[in-house]
């Protein structure tokens, strides 16, 4: 079986979940533990990040060329349109996805993060203690810089990652009012890129992923709430309700077993 090594909360793990249920190809995840799992990630694939795909004895690194092996390797339902001017499309809008919804999109949600105590709290496993809940919900966002959180992050910062990805959201929002997918009548990579890379921006709902349950549906306040943006949402929602697979069933081994403990972005 296909086995992805991931963490469950990031974003460009989430794309590659998204291609490998719209092809409907078995597999398991392998929840790889921040910094010391990252050793054996490296022994395996030369390099630390996730996600990695292992399938038989062949190991993919990086969420585009994982893409490509799977539409080399698995052509049914085929996610990179042949036609040229499709192609083209596809691809920059894959690379729109991974490398500004992707990095604004963690900017912009750690920004959300330091400004705004429930959505602190909400990142927080539900089994911790209400006396715990109350303390992170009080730190002020400077204190959470000072431990580490979003060190670097200054307002403008924030501000410029929001802007950017306020003008990449009306960008999909103006395909979209032409065509139900961001290529055409039938989803591909694109799509799915673009709607995994958004994680951060608004988390799926719990049926999707194994993150704490305050945090599912919640998101980025001025790109979740303005009416603006409310097509990128509905169709969000619909390419989840077709194609992503409920989690319940899917084996995991590592840290997600036995129910997340805490979430880690990177
Ligand atoms: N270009 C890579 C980016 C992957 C990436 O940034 N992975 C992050 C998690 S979202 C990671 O592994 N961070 C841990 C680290 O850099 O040590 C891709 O598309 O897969």
């Amino acid at each position: 079986m296909l086995e992805l090594h991931q963490f469950e909360a990031s974003h460009y793990c989430e794309k590659v979940r998204l291609l490998l249920d719209y092809k409907q190809l078995p597999y398991r995840t392998i929840e790889v533990v921040p910094g010391i799992g990252q050793i054996d990630l490296y022994r395996l694939s030369g390099q630390r990040q996730v996600p990695v795909l292992k399938d038989g004895e062949v190991v993919v690194s990086d969420s585009s060329a994982i893409a490509q092996y799977l539409e080399k390797t698995y052509p049914e339902k085929s996610i990179i349109p042949s036609g040229g001017k499709e192609k083209g499309l596809c691809l920059a809008l894959e690379a729109l996805a991974d490398e500004s919804i992707g990095t604004n999109g963690r900017k912009a949600m750690i920004g959300a993060f330091n400004q705004h105590p429930n959505f602190r709290t909400a990142l927080l496993p539900i089994s911790t203690p209400d006396v715990l809940k109350t303390a992170v919900g009080a730190l002020p966002g400077d204190v959470l810089s000072l431990l580490g959180m979003g060190v670097g992050l200054g307002p403008e910062a924030v501000k410029s990652a929001t802007d950017i990805l306020k003008q990449d959201l009306e960008a999909i929002c103006l395909i979209l009012q032409e065509q139900p997918y961001l290529c055409g009548e039938e989803p591909c990579l694109a799509d799915f890129a673009v709607a995994g890379l958004s994680m951060y921006l608004k988390f799926p709902s719990e049926r999707y992923v194994d993150l704490p349950s305050g945090i599912c549906g919640k998101g980025v306040p001025g790109l979740v709430d303005d009416p603006r943006f409310s097509e990128f949402w509905v169709w969000r929602d619909r390419l989840y309700a077709d194609f992503r697979k409920p989690r319940s069933g899917r084996p995991t081994v590592g840290a997600s077993a036995t129910g997340p403990v805490a979430i880690g972005i990177d």
